[in-house]
């Protein structure tokens, strides 16, 4: 049997009429599952906070690196560094600013040295201390 068009509309309206009555006069039916809703939406807005443990939330990390360049005068160094998993960071060669208490004297370019990076404000960076492996 196949239904046409005029004869399967009339049915189909009055089904959704009865759905549209039943749910704008239900309340007490509505409700709970609007509860259930929200409670799945709770758990799912706690997952991306699980997760939330990101490597670019570091402020500070260890690494190790060969020195490039020093200008001593603006106390600048550039360093060739390993990988830092801390900031999420490929080797790369860069330079960072050395703090007061770092020694530019001892290291020369082709240095081998461990070093620890602070990051500052505007996403700057500094050698906090460093040591000549
Ligand atoms: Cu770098």
């Amino acid at each position: 049997m196949i239904d046409s068009p005029k004869s399967a509309r009339l049915p189909r309206l009055s089904l959704n009429a009865a759905l549209f009555v039943a749910l704008a006069s239900g309340p007490l039916i509505v409700g709970p599952a609007f509860a259930q809703g929200s409670h799945g939406m709770d758990t799912m807005k706690g997952m991306p906070d699980k997760g939330g443990a990101k490597p670019a939330g570091a402020t500070s990390a260890s690494a190790v690196g060969t020195v490039e360049a020093i200008d001593s005068q603006n106390r600048k160094i550039k360093l060739k560094h390993e990988p830092i998993a801390a900031f999420g960071w490929p080797s790369m060669s860069m330079e960072m600013t050395a703090a007061p208490s770092v020694d530019l004297a001892k290291v020369k370019p082709g240095s081998k040295v461990n070093f620890t990076l602070s990051k500052g404000a505007n996403d700057s960076y500094t050698v906090d201390a460093l040591s000549v492996q």
